[in-house]
């Protein structure tokens, strides 16, 4: 199949698209004239309560760090996504919710959110929260997560959404990083049908939280849930006792807003920091642009809250921009394979944007299930997470689109928290697999190995020579590991963990992490934390986990394991650590491959030689390059002797 076709947008989005063609240059001729001035024109969008006089202040100089954006503005976010657009649109809908059962659906208006999300904030208060104070929401998708998220804005709270599929270990590492004294959470989650133990996972984390003094359970199923006397409250009753109003807190557009965990390629995950200014400005002015977002239609992400594309792009950037956003509490093959599609014609969704990998599991599945629903409401389609193979990007296209929809490959990270790198509808040409260009404002650089810019097409690792307003500001609690993580290895510049190709045209194909972080269904993980599941169980020496290409899920997860002394190998083990993994970390984490391993390619000075791994993991063998400089070059050939046996 031929990869290099292009698509101009159709003439439709090339005339009536809000950022077109001209508009376009615009933007990106006033940002190079004027740079104060366009950014001062991304930030204007919100309503602020004191507005900035300073723009920007950046240094990613380390002997003179610094990353401020409109400083002295003070501003609060849930008036910017409610308050705000009372006024004009208080009985519009706020959020669709879709539920699990397609029997459950609700829609929320401005209105109700107001009241919805001033009552939770008025009973953290009542439960002690400060501004300023940690709040860890494990919840899963129903519209109290928005509220939850939006509560602790409105009072100052920082709050740190975990994925409620993490398990109790995961969460409570997570509270413990940043010391939350409250927990929310729901009895149970509904997804696929299937029950989540959410309420019984948190009594679990507890046991090694003790800093945590309130739990709230807001009731999902109804399931009888054991409340600890003093520290569990059941929700809804909570918020029978307070007011429906509550007086925002005029925040520092340099205050935090929330901490969100991601995965690194070493240690534990770390708590990225955004901020409130510079954060909502980046999320509304991307989601509107990218989206080409006009009042009234129906926008759609089908990401989990417990994410970054849900904080920027399920609830601050849309609803800062008074959309009305889609919340799904399911996932996409139940009841049946056709379910995003009927829930699109059901809510007459005009926007979806979801992830490569729902796409190439629905692909597999045939086009029947989705020739069965209309879509004609669809106008623009999105794709985020991993690179999407141009296999994929057609088919979502012509089947789910019928080559009616532009598709935006939207590129960035929990790091950057909005869009980086995407096209416009109305204004880019697209390439199957690229993600086009830098938005306005947005100056990448690709360097070789030794930090040297590379100019015109090539490959190379991707970096930011200079701030946008989305940027994280710092990892909770240990500034010297942002520090380190992002800025040390290129100086100068932010480098982002991928690598990517520049083609002749300038545009920009992200090829992957060039770290030790996988991308599994969209998902990140770190190699280093499944490799510290693995060896916590009492049988395992030591573990190498490198990722390899999978059809459907991008990367897989493959796991060498060297047992300890004595330890018999077989199926019941492998089930055994296969299961121990998915306890330790969350079903997202769970193994793909468990492959013996008597030794591990090591060096002489005792580094793993991944790169090794990753050729036997892959099944390329032939290429293993220089094994030279190992310890021990006997070790491979038992590996590759044993990958062969593999069925
Ligand atoms: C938003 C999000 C970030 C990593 C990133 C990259 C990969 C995200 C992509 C993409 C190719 C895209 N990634 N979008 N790769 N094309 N459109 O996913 O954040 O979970 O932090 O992951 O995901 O490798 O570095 P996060």
């Amino acid at each position: 199949m031929s990869h290099d076709q292009s698509f101009p947008p159709p003439a439709a989005w090339a005339r009536d698209a809000l950022v077109d063609r001209r508009r376009y240059e615009d933007l990106v001729a006033l940002e190079a004239r004027d740079p104060d001035a366009f950014w001062r024109e991304v930030a204007g969008r919100l309503d602020w309560e004191t507005p900035f006089t300073k723009v920007k202040d950046v240094s990613f100089d380390l002997t003179d760090f610094r990353i401020r954006w409109f400083e002295d503005g003070r501003l609060n976010a849930s008036v910017n996504c409610i308050d705000r657009h009372l006024a004009a649109r208080g009985d519009q809908t706020a959020i669709i919710w879709e539920g699990d059962d397609p029997a459950a659906s609700r829609r929320i208006t401005y209105r109700e959110l107001h009241r919805q999300v001033c009552r939770m904030a008025n009973v953290l208060k009542r439960r002690g929260v400060r501004r300023g104070d940690r709040v860890t929401i494990y919840l899963p998708m129903i519209p109290e997560a928005a509220y939850a998220m939006l509560a602790c804005a409105r009072i100052g709270a920082i709050h740190s959404v975990v994925f409620a599929g993490f398990s109790p270990d995961s969460l409570a590492g997570r509270i413990n990083d940043c010391d939350s004294r409250l927990v929310i959470t729901a009895d149970e989650g509904v997804r696929g049908g299937k029950r989540v133990p959410l309420k019984a996972n948190v009594d679990e984390a507890l046991e090694h939280a003790p800093g945590v003094e309130t739990v709230l359970v807001v009731t999902r199923t109804g399931v009888a849930t054991s409340l600890k006397a003093g520290r569990d409250f059941v929700y809804e009753a909570e918020a029978a006792e307070v007011a429906d109003d509550c007086p925002a807190e005029a925040m520092g557009a340099e205050d935090p807003l929330f901490i969100l965990y991601t995965s690194g390629s070493t240690g534990r995950p770390k708590g990225v920091l955004h901020t409130t200014g510079g954060y909502l400005a980046w999320a509304a002015w991307t989601h509107e642009a990218v989206f080409d977002y006009r009042p009234g239609q129906v926008y759609w992400c089908t990401a989990d809250v417990g994410w970054v594309t849900g904080h920027s792009y399920i609830v601050y950037g849309p609803l800062a921009n008074g959309a009305t956003t889609l919340m799904f509490e399911g996932v996409p093959n139940y009841p049946s394979l056709s379910r995003c599609w009927q829930v699109i014609d059901k809510h007459q969704v005009e926007i979806f944007y979801t992830a490569p990998t729902a796409i190439r599991a629905l692909m597999r599945e045939g086009e029947a299930p989705v020739a069965r629903t209309s879509r004609r409401s669809l106008r623009l389609l999105g794709s985020v997470g991993e690179p999407i193979n141009p296999e994929a990007w057609l088919w979502y296209h012509r089947v789910v689109g019928e080559h009616r929809c532009p598709i935006v490959d939207t590129w960035w990270q929990t790091e950057t928290g909005g869009i980086l790198i995407s096209p416009l509808p109305g204004a880019t040409t697209l390439k199957p697999g690229s993600a086009t260009r830098p938005l306005p404002g947005v100056k990448l650089a690709l360097v070789d190995a030794d930090g040297r810019p590379l100019e015109g097409a090539g490959e190379g690792n991707l970096c930011l020579t200079d701030s946008w307003p989305g940027q994280m500001r710092t990892v909770w609690n240990d500034h010297e590991r942002f520090l380190q993580t992002y800025f040390s290895t290129y100086p100068g510049k932010y480098f982002t963990g991928d690598g990517c190709r520049r083609d002749a045209d300038g545009d920009y194909w992200i090829t992957g992490r060039v770290d030790d972080v996988l991308n599994v269904s969209g998902h990140r993980l770190g190699t280093a934390e499944v490799e510290s599941a693995l060896v916590a169980h009492p049988k395992v020496a030591e573990a190498a986990v490198v990722g390899f290409p999978h059809e459907v899920k991008g990367q897989g997860i493959y796991c060498y394991v060297t047992l300890k002394a004595g330890e018999q190998p077989g199926p019941a083990l492998e089930k055994a650590l296969v299961d121990w993994v998915r306890r330790e970390i969350g079903p997202i984490a769970t193994p793909d491959v468990i492959q013996w391993a008597p030794g591990l390619p090591k060096t002489r000075s005792g580094k793993i030689m991944r790169r090794i791994l990753r050729k036997i993991a892959e099944g390329d063998t032939a290429n293993l390059g220089d094994t030279s400089t190992l310890a021990d070059p006997g070790v491979v050939d038992d590996l590759v002797a044993r990958k062969r046996l593999e069925p």
